[in-house]
């Protein structure tokens, strides 16, 4: 793949929201078309690489309390993949998921050695489908921790391709970092939306390639 092109010691990588409730593996809630055995074992096979490699590895954690405003349990007469507007903005409804402290919102691969995880979506009232910020504009610590890292370089990938890794890319190119996303470690909720995604954060900027 295209490392070559990217020194180590300033390229993180960024595995987004690898988590048992996106899984089928887990029959999660809210799971994620192809993500079967082999697919998980690709990501966790290149993630250990990756940190084997010298790459600072950090990973993002869904992580909501259980009255979080983007269960459709939690807003009475919606039903799954619904949109409503709240506050001005769109709100898919879904399944609850990744409730704090309970094994759905636990992430699934491991990497011997020390990597960092952030977590969002933390706010009741607020959805958070990028690393960076929430939907209120609320900072994760993610661009601080990146820039104490030293890191100019990112290499993205995980779940979904068309929520939470899009807008986590998206924001990374906001911010001047400089990302590739690694799609075949990608996967997508809905065909559509996912087409629409990968064609999104190319033409921002984002260089797509293979594991
Ligand atoms: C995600 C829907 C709701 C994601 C998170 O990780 O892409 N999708 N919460
Ligand atoms: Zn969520």
């Amino acid at each position: 793949m295209g490392e070559q092109s990217f020194f180590t010691e300033e390229t993180g990588v960024i595995v987004v929201d690898v988590q048992a409730d996106f899984t089928e593996i887990k029959s999660g809630a809210l799971a994620v078309p192809g993500t079967d055995d082999p697919y998980i074992d690709s990501v966790e096979t290149a993630t250990r690489r990756f940190f084997a490699q010298g790459f600072a590895v950090y990973f993002t954690q869904d992580w909501h309390p259980a009255d979080h405003v983007s269960f459709y349990t939690n807003n009475p007469g919606t039903e799954p993949l619904q949109v409503i507007e709240i506050n001005g903005r769109p709100q898919v409804m879904w399944p609850p998921h990744c409730v704090q402290g309970t094994p759905g919102a636990e992430i699934i691969i491991t990497v011997k050695g020390s990597t960092k995880t952030v977590r969002k979506g933390t706010e009741p009232q607020f959805d958070s489908y990028s690393g960076f910020a929430d939907d209120g504009g609320h900072k994760t610590e993610l661009d601080n921790l990146l820039r104490q890292d030293g890191i100019k370089k990112l290499i993205i990938y995980g779940l979904a391709t068309d929520y939470c890794v899009k807008a986590t890319v998206l924001d990374a190119l906001e911010a001047g970092y400089q990302v590739e996303l690694v799609l075949d470690l990608c996967r997508g909720v809905s065909p559509e939306t996912t087409e629409s995604a990968i064609q999104e954060m190319q033409e921002r900027g984002a260089t797509i390639i293979n594991n």
